[in-house]
């Protein structure tokens, strides 16, 4: 039986994961940070066959300590302050998590295993941020980096780190470069779920309209359920690499809004979306579109979850929510 340890394991990602490995036979461990983490309950409710270990990415003999807990095969390092906006406000912490914290699990893994550092294979959550003010459309593993936030600077960080360790010390350890993935478990600060709580409360009236910030943005969303296999693959390789994980298609934030009003019956959306410059950024991604050719190529990955699809099942689902809260 395989072992792993999971960052991050209360976030979107990390429950889709834990589903995954625990799918395939995996024991999964989890690390948990905080005294009373309140998003504790979700993981045991969600995934109750994760066993939770306590730990911080800033506080590296935490590390330590739930690697000797865990002994696991994989790591898969998901742990993060992964809200772009809220980065400037919070620059240094994000850096010391999102940047340093990769240092800190991988110098942990290093220390724990000593010689065999290259058989616990190590898996790095980086991100499409990191392309910013891109260099080339579509972009790719070679795309120059041109990060547009502390967020993004810190993943780069993360990113070079990665390779770093597998250069320096032969270890297993690959990136995963991830566009934008979304779905029901997305926390409500981002936009998709933000836009698909919004048209589910406006549709049963509980809600008059939304405001959003810059709708002309493009992204490349893809389903979360989808991007976690990715990952996964690329453990499974004898080799450790980089990869672009995306869908290949980009969509602005007003098909967005688009399809989820379009979805409840609403075709004119433009009279119930306000904008304020609060959810503006001082330096904003204008375009993301990745190229997965490489993820196709060599790990067999293809997402199944097209752009509408996503959409439409996050409205569902927080239509359904909605109504149950409510009793409506
Ligand atoms: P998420 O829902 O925001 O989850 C972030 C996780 O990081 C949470 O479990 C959080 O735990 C944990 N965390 C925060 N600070 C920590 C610390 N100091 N020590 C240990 N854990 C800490 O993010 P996600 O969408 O699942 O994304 C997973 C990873 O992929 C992140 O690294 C993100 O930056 C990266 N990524 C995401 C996307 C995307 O589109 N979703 C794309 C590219 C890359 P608490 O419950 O304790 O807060
Ligand atoms: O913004 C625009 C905003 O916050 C998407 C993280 O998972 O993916 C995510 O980062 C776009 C931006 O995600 C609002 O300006 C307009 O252009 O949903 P988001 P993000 O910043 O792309 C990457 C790949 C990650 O790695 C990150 O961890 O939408 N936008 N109006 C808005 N965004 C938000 N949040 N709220 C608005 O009101």
């Amino acid at each position: 039986m395989k072992r792993a340890l999971i960052t991050g394991v209360t976030g979107q990602d990390g429950l889709y994961l834990s589903e995954l490995l625990l799918s395939k036979g995996y024991e999964v461990y989890g690390l948990i940070r905080g005294q009373n983490n309140p998003k504790i309950d979700l993981v045991r409710r969600i995934v109750p066959g994760v066993k939770l270990v306590t730990g911080d990415l800033t506080d590296l003999s935490s590390l330590l300590r739930a690697l000797n807990v865990a002994r696991p095969d994989e790591v898969y390092n998901l742990g993060a302050i992964s809200f772009v906006a809220y980065s400037w406000e919070n620059a240094h912490l994000t850096a010391d998590v999102t940047g340093k914290g990769v240092l800190n699990i991988l110098e942990a893994i290093r220390l724990y295993a000593g010689e065999d550092a290259d058989k616990v294979r190590f898996y790095q959550a980086s991100s499409s941020e990191m392309f910013g003010k891109v260099q080339d459309v579509p972009q790719r593993e070679s795309t120059l980096l041109w990060p547009r936030s502390p967020y993004g600077v810190a993943k780069v960080f993360g990113h070079y780190m990665t390779i770093n360790y597998r250069e320096s010390y032969g270890m297993h350890a690959s990136s995963g470069i991830l566009f934008n993935h979304e779905s029901p478990r997305r926390g409500p600060e981002f936009v998709t779920r933000k836009v698909s709580q919004a048209v589910a409360r406006i549709k049963l009236g509980l809600q008059d309209d939304i405001t959003l910030g810059n709708l002309d943005a493009k992204r490349d969303w893809g389903f979360a359920g989808d991007y976690v296999d990715a990952m996964w693959r690329m453990l499974q390789q004898d080799e450790a690499d980089d990869y672009v994980v995306a869908t290949g298609e980009t969509h602005s934030i007003r098909e967005l809004l688009d399809v989820a009003f379009r979805h409840v019956g609403i075709d004119d959306w433009e009279p119930l979306v306000k904008q304020d410059p609060r959810f503006m950024r001082p330096a904003e991604v204008d375009l993301l579109i990745g190229d997965p050719s490489k993820a196709a190529d060599k790990l067999g990955w293809k997402p199944k979850v097209g752009f509408e699809q996503l959409v439409t099942m996050m409205v569902d689902h927080d239509l359904a929510e909605q109504r149950a809260t409510t009793g409506l």
